[in-house]
């Protein structure tokens, strides 16, 4: 067991102050790998595929970080976490970058002391009901037993829906999604709640998924983004720009199959800035000009990545929605590289 696993609320707490005074990005280059935390598993965001090579949407942020960092994609220690743990691991130094469908609240902000790199997924929590059950709508949902993972926004949601609604529910609490998928399949819930996106990806793994229908209401706002322990500005620097190095490159138009051919020089000052052929952005950041390059190279810009992992042509199936670039009315808007 990882020693972080027996850390009370204050000894993290202590941790969180010693760990930031250090240099994540010294640390990481000294150990030669990024320790990425993900989930323990959901196909599409954070998963071993047959090989036990991990893969998917959340998983391609790690990547990307540890080949501007590292020069290497395959220099990722994958660390599973669940709802419940992934802050301790953050807090205590255990992982470097937490990729892992976390939404960017306030508390998880301010009092849980970290810091969000950005958004790589805008969600809203959503329900799944077996379709026999007949129900339409989430507000027919009174007296249901109902799957929640804890530690999640998901919990505290549901509670204000429910509350709202003056209807009242039974929670079956559990701690990772391939615990819920059997409950919620034998009947032992009604009913399965979490991120739309995780909803689709969970939906997409079941024998039948056309046995269940994900009910209209969005109940919440989830922002789900990667994130870093507050205090070490630099290391958030570095992942907050691979991030949007890999936004910006959808947005110009910067993908595996020419991003060889880009990088020898193009007519566009800020594609050139970004794959680090003219300016020094790279030494702004403590790494060579080049980090670009390799981040984009990694997995292809947002939209390959988006594509390949949860995008309409795979299982999970999902639409582009308000995660399609600003120019086509979506919210990924990704500031400017100069
Ligand atoms: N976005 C929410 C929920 C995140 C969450 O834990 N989602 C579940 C359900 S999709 C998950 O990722 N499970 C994967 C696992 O069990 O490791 C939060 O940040 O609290």
């Amino acid at each position: 067991m990882k020693k972080s696993v027996f850390l009370g609320a204050l000894t993290v707490a202590g941790l969180t102050a010693g760990a930031a005074a250090a240099a994540t990005l010294d640390d990481v280059k000294a150990r030669g790998k990024l320790n990425c935390g993900v989930t323990t598993g959901l196909v599409g965001f954070a998963a071993p595929d047959a090989n036990g090579e991990w893969q998917g949407f959340d998983v391609a942020v790690c990547r990307a970080v540890a080949a501007a960092v590292l020069g290497d994609p395959a220099a990722v220690e994958f660390v599973p976490t669940t709802g419940k743990t992934r802050f301790t691991a953050l807090a205590s130094g255990e992982i470097d970058l937490l990729a892992r469908n976390t939404t960017w609240t306030f508390s998880r902000d301010t009092d849980l002391k970290f810091d969000f790199i950005g958004v790589n997924y805008y969600d809203g929590q959503g329900f799944m009901v077996p379709k026999s059950l007949g129900v339409t709508s989430a507000k027919e949902l009174d007296g249901a037993t109902v799957c929640i993972q804890t530690g999640t926004t998901t919990e505290l949601n549901l509670a204000d829906f429910f509350r709202i609604n003056n209807i009242s529910y039974e929670p079956v609490p559990i701690e990772t999604n391939a615990e819920a998928q059997p409950l919620y399949l034998e009947g032992a819930c009604d009913v399965y709640t979490t991120d739309a996106s995780g909803l689709a990806a969970t939906r997409a793994a079941f024998e039948n998924p056309g046995d269940h229908v994900i009910l209209p209401e969005i109940i919440s706002k989830e922002p789900l983004g990667p994130l870093v322990r507050h205090g070490d500005n630099d290391w958030g620097d570095i992942t907050m720009w691979v991030l949007n190095a890999l936004i910006a490159a959808e947005e110009y138009g910067i993908t595996s199959a020419n991003i060889e051919e880009m990088s020898a020089g193009t007519n566009n000052p800020e594609i050139n800035r970004i794959l680090g052929t003219e300016g020094e952005l790279g030494a702004m950041i403590g790494l060579d000009n080049a980090w670009g390059k390799r981040a984009i190279a990694a997995g292809g810009n947002y939209g390959e990545i988006f594509a390949k992992n949860i995008g309409e042509e795979t299982p999970v199936g999902l639409a582009r929605g308000l995660n399609a670039q600003w120019k086509d009315g979506g919210l990924l808007y990704a500031p400017p590289f100069r």
